[in-house]
């Protein structure tokens, strides 16, 4: 069977001449509406601007990979033996190609990534020389920076590289990313919460067993089976989402993988994005602590409004572009009732979901009352042990490297120029609609 870059070697001259050029041919000139002041100062909501070929995200129904929804991955995707949760490995092939893997070609994938796990000995030492107070999120994007000194592109690039092969040194790189990124999550984790010991990559076992043993929760399959869930559900969320969207800046102005990357986790770490992960279970937590464990939905309530009136968000609820339920949260869910029914912090999110969402729409702010991704997984890591909540971010980024990796990968293959939108300053903006 054919390899991931093989296949990716195939399809890419077709979608070049008959996809892109055709479109382009085709609708090149044609709108897609007028663009309202509004937008430049609304965090350009609903503004189309970016092409992302992995996943596109419909307001009502979430997210979609390639035109699966989550449910239907979860059945199409190839399992390990004895699991049931979609490997990783076969999101990736199905994010990059459209296609899903044969088992065999799975298999390959996990041996490959495997093959390439190591870390130079100095990212070693950087990870090793921070102070367990730095943040996990900041040790990520300096150890995922720092890989840069190994990139297949920009050494490709120094030594002249024509255009037309961007996509193979990038395909190099984004491969080598996904595959350090567990022995980074997993010295940080050891450093800062543990006796700074990381065991060995198992060269058989798929990522995401090896992800969890370097937790050192490799022996909890239901653990393991989390992760791949995890991986699978966190990876892409279209392209206008601050991580996907900083990535592909950053890729666009021909910085490798590495560079592009890094600059997505320092987007995740931001609270109204990749660290709501953390912030939902520290909220919890002080519900707990303040109302006490078995609280009444009476006093739940009361919480939810002293946070709103302090002026803070509720965190894991809400969202820019969704406007129900998010389908990542519903799988949570599913594997929670699952492996956990009776686990009391479930139950709590089970009743903060039944009354967060009238609140917030009597307060009549959030445009989405109903929960995201970020409201649920923090529950299920915290179930198996990995308690500390600093780290949850660590793990959304390990996810979302797969979903700008695919992007980045498509994107020097298909010549993506330079981004370079316009902006206009407030009062350029008034002398511009002065008479009108
Ligand atoms: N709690 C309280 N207020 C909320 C809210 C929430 N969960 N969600 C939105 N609002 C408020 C906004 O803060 C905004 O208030 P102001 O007008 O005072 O500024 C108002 O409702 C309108 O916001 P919106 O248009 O509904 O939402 P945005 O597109 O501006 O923001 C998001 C989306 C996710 C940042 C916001 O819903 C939020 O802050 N949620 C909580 C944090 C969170 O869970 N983030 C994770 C999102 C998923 C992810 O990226 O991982």
């Amino acid at each position: 069977p054919l390899t991931l870059k093989e296949r990716l070697a195939e399809l890419i001259p077709s979608q070049i001449d008959q996809v892109v050029k055709q479109i382009r041919a085709d609708h090149g000139k044609k709108s897609f509406g007028p663009v309202l002041v509004d937008q430049l100062y609304g965090g350009m909501r609903g503004l189309p601007a970016l092409i992302w070929d992995g996943s596109v995200l419909d307001a009502e129904e979430g997210i979609r990979f390639r035109g699966k929804s989550i449910p239907e991955c979860q059945a199409l995707l190839p399992k390990a033996p004895g699991g049931s949760e979609p490997l990783p490995e076969g999101l990736f092939w199905l994010l990059l190609t459209g296609e899903v893997p044969t088992q065999e070609q799975v298999r390959a994938l996990s041996r490959d990534w495997a093959a390439r796990a190591a870390i130079p000995e100095f990212v070693e030492e950087i990870l090793d020389r921070c102070p367990p107070t730095l943040h996990p999120m900041s040790q990520f994007s300096l150890a995922v920076t720092a890989l840069n000194h190994d990139s297949a592109f920009a050494r490709a690039y120094q030594e002249g590289i024509s255009k037309k092969e961007y996509w193979q040194p990038t395909f190099d790189d984004a491969m080598d990313l996904i595959a350090k990124l567990p022995n980074i999550a997993g010295r940080i984790y050891r450093n800062v919460f543990g006796d700074g010991k990381v065991p060995a990559i198992d060269l058989e076992k798929d990522y995401s067993h090896n992800l969890a043993a370097l937790l050192g929760f490799g022996d909890n399959e239901a653990f393991v089976e989390l992760l791949r869930l995890y991986i699978t559900i966190h990876s892409d969320h279209e392209g206008g989402n601050v991580s996907a969207h900083t990535g592909k800046l950053v890729g666009s102005a021909l910085s490798d993988p590495f560079l592009s990357f890094g600059a997505s986790l320092n987007g995740l770490a931001g609270p109204l994005h990749g660290l709501a992960n953390q912030e939902v279970l520290i909220w919890l937590r002080k519900m707990q602590s303040k109302i006490g464990e078995n609280a009444s939905d009476d006093a739940v309530k009361e919480y939810v409004w002293s946070t709103l009136k302090a002026g803070q968000v509720v965190p894991g609820y809400g969202h820019a572009v969704l406007r129900k339920t998010d389908p990542r949260y519903t799988a949570q869910r599913e594997f929670a009732l699952k492996h956990l029914p009776n686990d009391p912090l479930f139950k709590l999110v089970g009743q903060v979901y039944d009354i967060v969402p009238g609140i917030l729409l009597e307060a009549g702010k959030a445009k989405n009352p109903w929960p995201n991704v970020d409201a649920h997984s923090g529950v299920l890591l915290t179930h198996y042990g990995l308690t500390e909540m600093q780290f949850y971010t660590v793990l959304f980024g390990v996810s979302r490297a797969f979903g700008v990796a695919a992007q980045l990968i498509w994107d020097r293959a298909l010549g993506a120029p330079l981004e370079r939108p316009k902006s206009y300053s407030s009062d350029a903006i008034q002398r511009m609609f002065k008479d009108k």
